[in-house]
């Protein structure tokens, strides 16, 4: 059987797809295309390509080789249509939104979201007159009650930054279907490794590959995935014209440098988290821990059917609250003080003084999200090293 026959797997496409590597000059790697304008052999075809009647590139700004491979390659791995790039995952959600969205739409979100959704959502959706409204996700029978005539789109991720509530993304996406919304899961922390939620029922997916995707923590980078005929106005409006948020190709080609190790990452990150959560649960110091990948976990069932493996995010909570939490932090001496998440080095960080600080602490209660939360992205070390460390930094609490 030759290997286009046959139907490949998440690790080969991660690696190979979109790329004849005996093409062109047959160099093994994708080139990295450095032009922000393409050449026109005559005004007809230059015409003809704005009116979208000729292939071809045009201009950096609507598409460039490089990015186009790896659209080309994360449009697989999600199992959608298309895929667009963007310079953030915060540029992939405006663009998605801006182009979605129209005042006078509802827009329903889960309540625990990243920081800079929530703010984006709640201060600039809703300065140009879209109603957001946040339902608990986790109870389709909570979006079944709000959903309305308005509802124009479903927005959550699972699971949720940072408390990692899960949603059911085929309960969500049914209700959803039937009221004529679209759904748009945010797969950031779980990557098409672990979860596939356009195959669930979901219309578009979101990232920010800033974070696992590119995997290295050396680059910004977002994408939006779904059917091909939404994502040529998401491109045309949302990314062309509202925001402009587009991805440099060179940021581009690291992304595609970090796919091709993405399934054996988040495999060592998964086991990393795992370790650490399950230590941290035995401890009498730790009043909560939240991991997917945890027996004792509340969604343990649906983390089961959903996700192929619990990932590299856990969050936890100590019993002696905020004090004993930043004490933690700082005593960190492997795992590293810093936001983000997805990068080779554990990452250690707290969200109500930083990733979720856009929300008051009124609003933080509201949306579940604990003033002692404390939230670590397990990285690629030696878990032995950073069991060592965890345990040390636990003593000093
Ligand atoms: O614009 P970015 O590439 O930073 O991505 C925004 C974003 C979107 N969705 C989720 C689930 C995210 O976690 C993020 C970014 N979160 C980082 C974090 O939670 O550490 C940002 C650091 S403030």
């Amino acid at each position: 059987m030759t290997a286009a026959s046959r139907h490949l797997g998440f690790a080969t496409r991660a690696i190979h797809h979109g790329h004849d590597a005996y093409a062109g000059d047959g160099a093994l790697n994708p080139p990295l295309h450095l032009s922000a304008t393409y050449t026109f052999p005559t005004v007809e075809e230059g015409a003809a390509r704005f009116a979208g009647e000729a292939p071809g590139h045009i201009y950096s700004r609507v598409g460039n080789p490089t990015t186009r491979l790896l659209e080309a390659r994360l449009a697989d791995l999600e199992g959608g249509e298309d895929a667009l790039v963007t310079a953030s995952g915060m540029g992939a959600i405006a663009a998605l939104m801006w182009t979605v969205l129209a005042p006078g739409d509802e827009l329903i979100a889960d309540r625990t979201l990243y920081g800079c959704t929530f703010s984006f959502f709640n201060h600039g959706l809703a300065r140009f007159g879209v109603q957001v409204t946040h339902a608990d996700l986790t109870d389709p029978d909570d979006l079944a009650a709000r959903i309305g005539p308005r509802t124009r789109a479903v927005f959550f991720e699972t699971p949720a930054n940072p408390n990692m509530r899960l949603v059911d993304i085929a309960a969500v996406a049914d209700i959803a279907r039937r009221h004529g919304a679209v759904v748009i899961v945010d797969n950031t922390y779980c990557t098409p490794y672990l979860q596939r939620p356009l195959a669930l029922g979901a219309d578009f997916v979101v990232h920010s590959a800033t974070k696992y995707l590119g995997g290295h923590g050396d680059l910004l980078a977002g994408a939006v995935i779904g059917r091909r005929e939404a994502l040529e106005s998401v491109r045309a409006v949302g990314l062309k014209d509202m925001t402009g948020a587009v991805l440099s190709s060179q940021d581009a080609f690291l992304v595609l440098r970090g796919l091709k190790t993405l399934s054996l990452r988040m495999q060592r990150h998964s086991e990393n988290a795992r370790a650490i959560a399950e230590w941290l649960a035995t401890r009498d110091q730790v009043s909560a821990v939240h991991y997917p990948g945890l027996a004792r976990f509340p969604q343990f069932e649906l983390a089961q059917r959903q996700m192929s493996l619990p990932g590299g995010m856990l969050a936890f909570e100590l019993a002696g609250g905020l004090d004993a939490g930043r004490r933690f932090i700082n005593a960190l001496q492997l795992v590293t003080r810093a936001v983000s998440l997805g990068d080779a080095e554990s990452l250690a960080q707290h969200p109500a003084s930083m990733t979720h600080s856009t929300y008051t602490p009124d609003q933080r209660r509201a949306h579940l999200i604990g003033e002692g939360l404390i939230r670590i992205s397990a990285g690629l070390e030696d878990a032995d090293d950073l069991l060592a460390d965890v345990a040390q930094a636990l003593a000093s609490a």
